[in-house]
């Protein structure tokens, strides 16, 4: 708390400070007035991590962990529709593997950590700890792969990797261990391959936009943004109006051959011919949630999607004086029972050492999408009151037609984040043509869209004329959709013909 005040005092900002004190509830921070702090203490203060003692590293706690389930079961069905099957590989790697493909690990071997010691003595050979699976698991793909009826191999592993960055670590957005899931396909035509980068593009862009109801788009990754060691690189990017800032939410890429060649997967078709596989990598990971914080958190706390909400509708009873308090209490242990039993994640919140208003700000804070509250007048009117997190709204309900509205309101809520978050999304962005517009736009934290000559000498170029505190601009996608080009429009940058219309901004 010392802490929190401090750094109150010198960002200058805080109206929420008098309420924080007295109660122990509420935000010091406000979203628009300090971004950063305000983040911090909502994911802490909604009981999503939990800071520890080495940097870049937060505990996950239940209400995080939820979340990442409800998406995990969704991803993991529709994967298994594609025939992909779930492995699990060792979290060491020998540094001869991790080495072998050098053009892929040169830029990152920074990140990579080491064990290099167990108890006392010096291990003879470090071992790497992985940062990606690539090299871990293609050694055995080499092995496995011999036929062409071996292929296609479509495995995929729920895991935690590790990549040691050094900037600015933040929960689920930097941090130097994170969960994900890593695909790993090989096929045995360049064609089957380019289809699952897309369906899987697909899938992650159903996560964002129908489960964390974030809008986001599809696209293609500049030469200079694409993996190196892959052919190309598509990805879901999404964006942070507050910090204007874009984000890649998910990446699926398309490896081509250059994997084959390094770790000699190779295999025979049906004419006894010999081939190279096509591979494809793909992964998602907890940063999903911390994009979903960063879109539809307030000043209030977290604001949860009901699709991705552990409990999405909290009754909580409001006894008076003399009124009839325990039939209020059985009325929400019976309207808890009757939502449960249709499907929804419903609980009520019976603790008779907080009051009906700290529970209100308590569920507030952790985003439950659906409060209902239930006194005196509504028990002896047979209907609840409903009130929604993302608006505020209050509703009387009839107990008759519970079930239904409930539902109804869930869809609404779910269907207005994601209208909300476009409408705020699509106002920073600024379709734009000339270098000096360019700057501007930037300058007023704009999601940019503009025509570009699609030359990777310029994306280092416009990088470096735009470097600051701030970081550089850089490419985000090409979008697949394409605005029309008309003959003769000249790249933002460079001057050139344009070839393609581009998203760029400062990213995470
Ligand atoms: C950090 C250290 C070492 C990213 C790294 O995107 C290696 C790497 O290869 C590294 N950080 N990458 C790129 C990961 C590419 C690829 N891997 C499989 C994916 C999807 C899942």
């Amino acid at each position: 708390m010392a802490g929190v005040e401090q750094r109150q005092n010198k960002s200058g900002g805080g109206k929420k400070k008098e309420v924080k004190k007295e109660t122990g509830l509420g935000l010091s921070f406000t979203k628009d007035e300090n971004f950063g702090e305000w983040y911090s203490e909502v994911v802490v203060n909604g009981e999503m991590i939990e800071y520890y003692d080495i940097s870049g590293c937060y505990i996950l706690r239940p209400w995080a962990i939820s979340i990442w389930e409800i998406m995990q079961t969704f991803f993991d069905a529709e994967i298994k529709k594609m025939k992909v099957k779930n492995c699990y590989f060792p979290l060491f790697v020998s540094p001869g593997v991790l080495q072998k493909e050098k053009d892929h690990i040169e830029g990152f071997a920074p990140e990579v950590a080491w064990v290099t010691k167990s108890g006392e003595s010096e291990l003879e050979v470090p071992i790497a700890i992985r940062p990606t699976s690539e090299t871990v698991m293609y050694p055995y793909y080499s092995k496995w792969i011999r036929g062409h009826r071996d292929l296609p191999l479509k495995l995929n592993q729920w895991c935690n990797v590790v990549r040691w960055e050094f900037s600015n670590p933040t929960p689920f957005i930097r941090s130097r261990e994170f969960l994900w899931q890593e695909g790993h396909t090989a096929f045995a035509t360049k064609e089957e391959a380019d289809t699952e980068v897309l369906q899987i593009l697909e899938l992650y862009r159903c996560i964002y936009e129908e489960f964390l109801a974030i809008p986001v788009t599809k696209g293609r990754k500049s030469e200079l943004e694409t993996f190196a060691g892959g052919l190309y690189t598509t990805s879901v990017e999404a964006f942070i109006p507050n910090t204007g800032r874009g984000i890649q939410g998910a990446t699926s890429h398309c490896l081509g051959q250059n994997f084959a060649k390094m770790f000699e997967i190779n295999f025979e078709n049906e004419k006894g011919e010999k081939g190279m596989v096509w591979q494809n990598s793909w992964a998602y990971s907890t940063r999903t949630i911390g994009v979903m914080v960063m879109v539809h958190g307030d000043d209030k706390g977290l604001v949860l999607p009901p699709k991705v909400a552990a409990l999405q509708l909290i009754v909580i009873p409001v006894p008076y004086k003399d009124a009839d308090t325990q039939g209020i209490f059985d009325a929400c242990v019976a309207t808890v029972a009757t939502l449960s039993d249709a499907g929804i994640r419903a609980e009520a919140d019976l603790r008779d050492n907080y009051s009906p208003g700290w529970k209100y700000s308590n569920w507030e804070m952790k985003g439950v999408p659906l409060r209902i509250e239930i006194g005196p007048r509504d028990l002896a009117n047979n209907q609840v009151r409903a009130v929604r997190r993302d608006n505020g709204a209050k509703t009387d309900i009839s107990r008759v037609f519970l079930v239904e509205q409930v539902k109804g309101m869930l869809d609404k809520i779910q269907q207005n984040l994601f209208d909300v978050a476009k409408q705020k999304r699509d106002a920073c962005v600024e379709v734009l043509k000339t270098w000096e517009e360019f700057v501007t736009a930037l300058g007023q934290k704009k999601l940019i869209l503009a025509p570009w000559c699609d030359e990777e000498d310029v994306e280092k170029d416009v990088k470096a004329r735009t470097k600051g505190d701030m970081g550089a601009a850089k490419s985000l996608c090409t979008p697949f959709e394409q605005p029309e080009l008309p003959e003769g429009t000249k790249c933002f940058a460079s001057g050139k013909p344009a070839k393609k219309w581009t998203y760029w901004g400062r990213s995470y």
